[in-house]
């Protein structure tokens, strides 16, 4: 059967997956649409040629649009009512981060989903779906440089516009490496630090930028990560994880080299849609196909959207205070127990 897919918010990356469901992936069809710019919605309509239907709002769409399973594309303050209205009404739901912006809207995810007594939600953590970052994880777990001891990160992006504040540091950009790189030492965080180093003049009047970020895992692995969202020469994500026996690096975006102008040089990305490009394919495509072959998603949980989310605050937390701050999870509940497979 082809998966049946409502998509509710079709702005930037609404339209991104829009697109790769309609132009790239196999097994999913987008039949409905809904965004709170009506004028959005029909644009993704024209743009990919959907023979889709618009709908005023989420609960309309889910309740009236035919759909098996929705993309929640929409702000992330307002993925919350449309998660659990899709899992109200046994909806899969493949919900961009965070799941919720606050850690009580996590959990009522969570308990709405347990209570359903079935998994419909996949988070859009994509990174674990990075060949750069599978191949990390599986050196680490082969032990191919032995135990890692610390992790060097850096998420940078070119610019940003004056909507974007101190906070989305956290919640909008550190939450991917939050994601992925527990997931990637099999740890959980202990504790976080932020620390703010001199500002650029290239940051907007109210925006702390770059941010230096500390965390620490349970079993001592010590992970720094460099936020620079205004670091102009490109979208530059790296990760070094220093071992007992040596260091394994994130590979870099491939490029040609050029000998051009008196310089030997290669390209570097300017933007977030197309570093991950191969890893937002596939992580949809498992969704759908996981979905249609086994009846549950594979990917990134509910729970590890509230574990994301908890993290997050705390790291909210140690902005203000310029302490660290301790990371309390509650114990994963035995429903969300289970193993991921590797994607594809
Ligand atoms: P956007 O502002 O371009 O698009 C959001 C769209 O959702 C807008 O068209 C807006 O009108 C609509 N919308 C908002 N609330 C809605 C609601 N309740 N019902 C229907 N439509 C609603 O934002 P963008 O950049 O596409 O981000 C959307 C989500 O995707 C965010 O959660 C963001 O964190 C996530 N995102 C994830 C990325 C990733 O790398 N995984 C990259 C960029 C965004
Ligand atoms: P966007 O502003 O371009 O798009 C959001 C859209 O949602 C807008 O069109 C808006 O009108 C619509 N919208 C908002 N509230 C709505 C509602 N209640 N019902 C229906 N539509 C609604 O934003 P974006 O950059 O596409 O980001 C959207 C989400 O994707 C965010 O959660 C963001 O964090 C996430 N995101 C993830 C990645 C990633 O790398 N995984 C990258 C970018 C964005
Ligand atoms: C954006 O929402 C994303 O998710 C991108 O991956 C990230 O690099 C950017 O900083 C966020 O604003």
């Amino acid at each position: 059967m082809t998966l049946r897919i409502g998509v509710i918010g079709t702005g930037a990356i609404g339209k991104e997956h829009i697109r790769r469901i309609t132009n790239n992936l196999s097994g999913g069809k987008v039949v409905a649409v809904t965004d709170i710019e009506e004028a959005s919605a029909k644009s993704a309509i024209e743009q990919f040629g959907l023979d889709a239907g618009i709908y005023p709002d989420d609960k309309t769409l889910i309740a009236e649009g035919d759909v098996d399973a929705v993309l929640v594309t929409s702000w992330g303050p307002e993925h919350e009512e449309s998660v659990i209205a899709a899992i109200e009404a046994g909806k899969y739901v493949f919900c961009e981060k965070p799941l919720a912006t606050t850690i009580e809207g996590c959990m009522r995810i969570v308990e709405a989903e347990m209570k359903l007594g079935k998994q419909l939600v996949q988070v859009g953590f994509m990174r674990r779906y990075d060949s750069g970052y599978l191949q990390l994880k599986e050196a680490i777990d082969n032990k191919f440089i032995g135990e890692p001891l610390l992790l060097h990160c850096a998420h940078r992006n070119p610019e940003v516009d004056t909507t974007y504040s101190t906070d989305m540091a956290i919640t909008d950009t550190l939450i991917h490496e939050i994601d992925v790189l527990h997931w990637l030492v099999n740890d959980d965080y202990k504790s976080v630090q932020v620390i703010f180093p001199k500002k650029t003049r290239y940051a907007h009047e109210e925006l702390r930028d770059p941010q230096f970020v500390i965390l620490e895992t349970k079993s001592g692995i010590v992970i720094n990560v460099e936020i620079s969202v205004n670091c102009k020469y490109g979208y530059d994500i790296q990760c070094e994880v220093v071992g007992e026996e040596g260091i394994a690096k994130l590979p870099e975006v491939p490029s040609i080299t050029f000998r051009k102008n008196g310089r030997i040089g290669s390209h570097i990305l300017m933007d977030w849609k197309e570093r991950f490009m191969d890893a937002y394919d596939a992580e949809l495509q498992d969704f759908i196909d996981a979905i249609r072959k086994t009846g549950e998603p594979n990917g990134p949980t509910a729970w590890d959207g509230y574990i994301a989310q908890v993290t997050a605050e705390a790291c909210l937390k140690a902005q203000n205070s310029g302490k660290k701050e301790a990371v309390v999870f509650l114990e994963q509940p035995d429903f969300y127990k289970k193993n991921l497979k590797p994607a594809n």
